[in-house]
């Protein structure tokens, strides 16, 4: 239909081209011609035959003349001539001078180029030429020409010119219809192209070279540009949102729709203790399970983590699992039961005694034992196994989460090949030179290139993490879009820095500030004045705990006017104590706490309250709503969301944040007092100018500090990684769809 049009449209176009324009301008332009040539002609006869004429009229012989004339209108062309000797006398004519013309009335046809004058056998040409003698002074001599052969010859070249416009209005029409058959399968098998995937914008936007060579000298231009202009929607899109476990709910509604998803982590968001008679609930101090748990509250999936609470077993089901929250259950945990031997070797040997000091700048060597390695793989593999029973789909979203899982995300993408498998990485990624030591360093890197995303909190670790895969294994980097392509499949490796939740729970805020300060000084036996500064951590030799305490033996040196003036409180949660190094490290950590409050004896409070115990979140808050001060001096850390809580604590916009420069935290909070915690000096004279510090200061410090947690919450880090993964669903599906079709 569409073909026919582009072939018939043209030659409509030709057809009134040709009787609207091209036809009257023939006619106009053929007819002035030969006007023209015709009055030549008469000039021409008129010379010819004047003298034989002026001889006859002097010989007054006029019948000789008529014949004269009527011999010479026997050229086919010549229709009438006659001869006037003066307006007021009859002419001499030849048979078929039109009546009209007299010689009265001559002067109506003078002129250059002659009159047309109509009849019934077509249109003639009058042309009036003087012809002057001694016996005619006033003699005009009058040639009437047919025209006739004009309007054939018109005719004629009308229908040439048709048959040429014709002509070229086919040759257009089929050049037209090829050049557009041509294009439009260009242009077809250019959609089909984009749509399996390999269209130019899709080749760009995925950083693959274009594989129409005309955009190759330009691809990595047009490849950044695509990726800002990504980078700026998706920025402008994530501005327009309140990031809230609404939102991040309705973005899994409308995204991923009844997408099956599974988180996979080592620690569970709840523990079943038995203590007695009883089974309590236990949330566990860890900065993943904070964050974690309000996205699972939000999309209702299954959380698969090692059991192992001492009375976890007691309160499943059949299958192993059991619905949390307790208070008003909204997912469900699937508990993974491991034995001591595994536990030993996957979570305490390679994964913490071997991964952690690894990826930690902390100056602890790795120890890596060949036992440690095999569980490591056995408890990943029996991991798989539970997220491959756990899935309701062929191609359920798996976040598997941290450094316990680095082989997960290959076993999982061996069994489920359609998965969307993002792992985000809790801790750093260490440089090349470093990460090289680990005997396994392949094995790690495969099992990590097996996720369709990979997530670290800062684009440092990222960068690290590409370093490391160009280095030491046969993988194709793109540095511009940050993407591994390895055994056929990609790896987008993207910074997707985590945070908590926002706004904290109320519960969290409910004790005012001034309640929080003056209960916890009274529970501690502090003066209500007293300078208090707070330190949470888990008892983690990465966190710099004996940086801190030496810091403030330092300020206390240099600043002896808060002996017996300043308290830090470091509540510290027991963790990992099956490592011995961890044993050690607390040793050292209550040694050293022991020894600066003996320095500092007599001279009012202790320095230092040293509390080596887990404490409920809302007792955490209780403490950074009664400080002064909160200190972080983490030797490394990924993020550290200590420093996030405290700032999220602090609703009365009061109290400082001093923050290790080493923290994935620092490059988010700036106004915070950053530190080398290496410097004990400088720490200390950083708590000096916090204990110091005017209110106005304060507030104007914290409240960027809110505003910027506020805007990037832990929804939003969530939420970025699922609307990342839902594009990729999307585009996957088309590809399949495309797939199907061609076949
Ligand atoms: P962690 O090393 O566990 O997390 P962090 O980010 O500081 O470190 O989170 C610790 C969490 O445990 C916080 O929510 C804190 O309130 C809580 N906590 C600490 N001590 C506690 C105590 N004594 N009692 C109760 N709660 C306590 C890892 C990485 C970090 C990264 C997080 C999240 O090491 O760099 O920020 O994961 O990705």
């Amino acid at each position: 239909m569409k073909l026919s049009l582009r072939f018939v449209l043209p030659l409509i176009l030709v057809l009134a081209a040709i009787a609207y324009v091209v036809a009257p301008l023939v006619d106009q332009l053929t007819l002035r011609w030969f006007m023209r040539d015709l009055d030549m002609r008469s000039s021409l006869i008129a010379n010819t035959i004047q003298q034989p004429l002026l001889d006859l009229l002097e010989a007054d012989r006029k019948s000789r003349i008529v014949d004269f004339f009527n011999n010479i209108t026997k050229d086919e062309r010549l229709y009438a001539i006659g001869y006037c000797t003066s307006s007021a006398g009859k002419a001499l004519v030849s048979r078929s001078l039109p009546s009209v013309i007299q010689c009265a009335n001559l002067d109506r046809w003078a002129g250059s180029n002659g009159h047309l004058l109509p009849s019934a056998q077509g249109p003639l040409l009058v042309s009036v030429l003087p012809m002057t003698s001694s016996a005619a002074p006033d003699g005009r001599l009058v040639l009437v020409h047919d025209m006739s052969f004009i309007t054939h010859r018109s005719e004629e070249t009308k229908r040439y010119l048709f048959y040429f416009f014709m002509g070229l209005a086919l040759v257009i029409s089929l050049i037209t219809v090829i050049v557009a058959q041509l294009s439009w399968r260009g242009w077809m098998s250019g959609v089909r192209s984009l749509l399996r995937g390999e269209g130019l914008l899709w080749q760009l936007a995925a950083g693959v070279q274009p594989s129409m060579p005309e955009f190759k000298p330009i691809a990595r231009d047009l490849q950044r540009l695509v990726r800002e202009l990504e980078a700026e929607t998706r920025a402008r899109d994530e501005d327009q949102v309140t990031w809230s476990p609404e939102s991040l709910r309705s973005i899994l509604h409308s995204e991923l729709r009844g997408e099956d998803i599974i988180v996979v982590s080592n620690r569970e968001p709840y523990l079943h203790q038995r203590v007695g008679e009883h089974i309590e609930i236990q949330r566990p101090a860890s900065g993943l399970v904070t964050a974690l748990e309000p996205i699972m509250r939000a999309c209702s999936g299954t959380w698969i983590a090692h059991g192992s609470g001492s009375a976890d077993r007691e309160v499943v089901d059949k299958h192993d699992r059991v619905a949390v929250p307790p208070e008003k259950p909204a997912y469900q945990i699937r508990r993974v039961w491991l034995s001591q031997e595994e536990e030993a070797g996957y979570y305490y040997g390679f994964s913490n005694e071997g991964l952690w000091p690894l990826c930690h700048i902390a100056h602890v060597r790795p120890t890596f034992r060949t036992s440690d390695w095999d569980q490591y793989v056995a408890v990943n593999r029996k991991f798989a196994k539970a997220v491959v029973s756990e899935s309701k789909t062929k191609n359920p979203i798996v976040l598997v989460q941290d450094y316990h899982f680095a082989l997960l995300p290959k076993m999982i993408r061996d069994e489920l090949p359609d998965a969307t498998i993002i792992a985000f990485w809790h801790i750093p990624w260490p440089n090349p030179e470093s990460f090289a030591i680990c005997p396994w360093r392949d094995q790690v890197l495969e099992g990590l290139l097996g996720s369709s995303i990979l997530g670290f909190h800062t684009q440092f670790h990222c960068n690290n993490f590409v370093d490391t895969v160009d280095r030491f294994i046969e993988a194709r980097v793109d540095r511009e879009s940050f993407t591994v392509s390895f055994g056929g499949k990609l790896t987008a490796v993207r910074r997707y820095p985590i945070s908590i939740a926002w706004p904290p729970e109320a519960e969290m805020l409910q004790k005012p500030v001034p309640d929080c300060r003056s209960n916890i000084r009274q529970m501690l036996n502090l003066p209500s004045a007293h300078k208090l500064g707070i330190g949470v951590d888990r008892l983690d030799y990465t966190k710099g705990i004996m940086e801190r305490f030496r810091a403030i033996e330092r300020l206390l040196e240099l600043n002896p006017e808060w002996i017996g003036q300043f308290t830090f409180v470091q509540v510290a949660a027991p963790t990992r104590s099956g490592i011995e190094e961890y044993r050690h490290h607390e040793t050292q950590v209550r040694e050293m706490a022991t020894r600066i409050n003996a320095r500092f004896d007599g001279k009012g409070p202790p320095p230092i309250v040293l509390k080596v115990e887990y404490h409920e979140p809302r007792e955490v808050y209780e403490y950074f709503r009664a400080a002064d001060l909160c200190f972080v001096s983490s030797l490394h850390d990924g993020m550290n969301l200590v420093a996030k809580e405290f700032v999220a604590a602090r609703d009365d916009n009061r109290g400082v944040l001093i923050l290790s420069q080493f923290t994935g935290a620092a490059r988010e909070l700036p106004e915070a007092l950053i530190v080398n915690p290496y410097d004990a000096d400088q720490c200390a004279a950083a708590m000096h100018i916090a204990l110091t510090m005017p209110t106005e200061e304060q507030r104007d410090r914290m409240r960027l500090m809110r505003g910027l947690v506020a805007e990037f919450n832990v929804f939003r880090w969530a939420g970025r990684m699922l609307l990342d993964a839902a594009a990729m669903r999307r585009r996957s599906r088309l590809i399949d769809k495309t797939g199907r079709e061609a076949i």
